[in-house]
């Protein structure tokens, strides 16, 4: 007997390549809505660690396109956790961690969250969670919280920021609404 998870959850990945644009570059890889099936997709694709560098993973609730344009994603925001200082084997168990937080929805104000992106980025690398509603601070801040207790974060390693902010401005010139 397979275990249904809440929701059905969409994998995308990306590949840069300068040839192309960016909405182009995201790739639909499959979807699951059983825990079984999400853990025979997992032991079958490469962990963030081994994918090229400037590549993405991205894990959204099926339906809503890993992008800010999306209807569920254009007045929310993320929580940007800072990768540095992890070791490779570190940064593949936080992206897990931060998986199976999402798709095992056990905590108030899911409904918020949309999903969230790997951005394997070397030292810069970032892994973030999308929320749908960025004035919605209680659930916002208990999300947060939530990701910082479970991941075992030590204070000052979240951000949250705007997606309406981050389509106007490059990289560390977002402001961040709210820190952790
Ligand atoms: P990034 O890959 O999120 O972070 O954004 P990085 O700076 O660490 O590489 C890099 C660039 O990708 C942005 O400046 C945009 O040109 C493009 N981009 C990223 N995102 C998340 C989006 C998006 O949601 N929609 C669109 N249209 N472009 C995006």
């Amino acid at each position: 007997v397979k275990h249904p998870l809440e929701h059905t959850w969409t994998l995308w990945y990306l590949e840069s390549d300068r040839s192309k644009s960016w909405e182009e570059l995201q790739n639909e890889i499959t979807s699951f809505d059983m825990v079984e099936d999400f853990w025979s997709l997992y032991t079958h694709i490469k962990p963030p660690s081994q994918i090229r560098l400037c590549s993405d993973y991205s894990l959204f609730k099926k339906g809503i396109q890993p992008m800010w344009e999306d209807e569920a994603n254009k007045f929310g925001g993320r929580w940007v956790i800072t990768t540095s200082r992890r070791s490779k084997l570190e940064l593949d168990k936080l992206w897990l961690d931060v998986i199976l937080i999402l798709i095992g929805e056990a905590f108030e104000h899911t409904e918020e969250i949309c999903g969230a992106v790997i951005n394997m980025r070397g030292k810069q690398s970032k892994i973030s969670v999308w929320t749908s509603n960025g004035q919605n601070e209680s659930a916002i801040v208990h999300i947060g919280l939530k990701l910082r207790e479970t991941l075992k974060l030590p204070p000052l390693q979240m951000k949250y920021q705007l997606h309406k902010d981050s389509m106007t401005k490059q990289g560390s010139s977002v402001k961040s609404v709210y820190s952790l």
